[in-house]
């Protein structure tokens, strides 16, 4: 069995996970998969049984119903967890990642706890985007950065690899955040417990087909949690000392 998971929150992505799964399985051969649908209306939780029936590697988990994307995200963990997984992927289904950019991630993931698919290290790299989409992005970063002094160029990204301690010893049930915020909650529950997180270059494109799910109430939640986690953090815009099952704990002894 393979030691990577990349696990795909899937909502009416028919047109999508096909393509996917194919894309996944050439870039990066170590990887499973496994998409968890929330009982999506056009019927790419079917799909994704008719194809994990013809392939070991592809795993589905269902799920009643529509509870965003940071629900899906913790229950794959949670699977994944119980399975022998070392390394655990986000990864969106419309082609705003590139599967290819999976080998880059898993390989940082050699020499950190967390790696964050970076849009904007070493230049900006999005393809297809308005311009008031990139701002709300950048400016979401220096927001980010300001008050929790969490020092990434982009905290909102979904495109992540997790070595497994990191997943053991963040509390998953008290998550609650969903969307762009659950991404900041997650990154910053690694980091100050003392986790080492890297930034590595990806190239990030506007979906091809599909419905956008974006919206004011997801935009309006990541404004508030920035403050709720840097109170959470006790008022410190900075990490806590090494994870002992943090990479650099373990280089260290
Ligand atoms: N299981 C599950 N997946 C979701 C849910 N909402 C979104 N997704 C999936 O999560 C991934 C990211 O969602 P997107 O809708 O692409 O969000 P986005 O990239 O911010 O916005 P657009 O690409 O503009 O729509 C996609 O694979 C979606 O199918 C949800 O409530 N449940
Ligand atoms: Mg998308």
């Amino acid at each position: 069995m393979n030691e990577a998971l990349v696990v795909i929150p899937t909502y009416n992505e028919k047109e999508n996970i096909r393509g996917v799964v194919a894309a996944v399985e050439k870039a990066c051969p170590s990887a499973d998969l496994l998409f968890v649908d929330d009982n999506s209306p056009d019927g790419t939780g079917r799909i994704a049984d008719e194809i994990a029936a013809g392939d070991p590697r592809v795993h589905v988990l269902h799920r009643e119903r529509k509870q965003g994307l940071g629900r899906a995200y913790l229950a794959g963990f949670r699977w994944g967890l119980e399975r022998h997984y070392q390394f655990l992927f986000e990864m969106d289904a419309d082609f705003s990642h590139n599967p290819n950019d999976l080998p880059r991630l898993l390989e940082a993931a050699g020499g950190a706890d967390l790696v964050l698919g970076s849009r904007f290290v070493g230049g900006i790299r999005v393809i297809n985007w308005p311009l008031s989409r990139l701002m709300l992005s950048k400016g979401a970063a220096l927001y980010v950065r300001i008050i929790t002094g969490m020092p990434f160029m982009d905290p909102t990204g979904g495109f992540k690899c997790y070595r497994r301690a990191v997943l053991e010893a963040i509390p998953l049930d008290e998550i609650k955040s969903n969307g762009y915020s659950f991404q900041i909650e997650m990154t910053h529950q690694a980091w100050r417990r003392g986790f080492q997180i890297v930034e590595a270059p990806i190239i990030f494109e506007e979906r091809r087909s599909g419905q956008s799910k974006m919206s004011g109430g997801i935009v309006g939640e990541a404004l508030w949690l920035v403050w709720k986690i840097f109170m959470r953090n006790g008022l410190r815009r900075r990490p806590g000392p090494a994870h002992p099952r943090s990479i650099a704990a373990k280089a260290a002894s």
